[in-house]
């Protein structure tokens, strides 16, 4: 008796070790899913190329992007309105992109640059060179 309880009750501890583990694997997954949805433009719907971020509605789009090493971002402004590209820890200031205009920067380091809109200060984004 005692013995077949023990026996269900490790089955349904596996089952809950199981069902959560899956539950979790699968966050994961959707979640690696995204950011490299959006880091690598090819693989989703986006019509932007890669390298370039586009600004509208007050928003870097993408917000984080991935390029290799010696590769050049682009930042083009599709508001009307005056924005600025300002590394966080001021390491580079592409000045003022007016409405329309766009602004570009090779990155030669290998790293993390999060920068925002000087003007804007809400609006953020980050490019990750690998
Ligand atoms: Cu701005």
């Amino acid at each position: 008796m005692n013995k077949r309880l023990m026996y269900v009750i490790i089955g349904i501890v596996v089952v809950l070790i199981l069902g959560v583990g899956g539950y979790f694997a699968l966050n994961g997954n959707s979640a690696n899913n995204s950011s490299s949805g959006s880091n690598s433009n090819g693989n989703n719907n986006n019509p932007v190329p890669a390298g370039t971020v586009v600004i509208s509605q007050e928003t870097f789009k993408p917000g984080t992007i991935t390029v290799n090493k010696g590769e050049t971002v682009t930042w083009q402004n599709n508001d009307s309105i005056d924005h600025t590209v300002v590394a966080d820890d001021g390491s580079f200031d592409l000045g003022t992109i007016a409405g329309g205009a766009k602004v570009q920067r090779t990155f030669d380091t290998v790293g993390t640059f999060k920068y925002h809109c000087s003007i804007h200060t809400f609006m953020k984004g980050m490019v990750i060179v690998k």
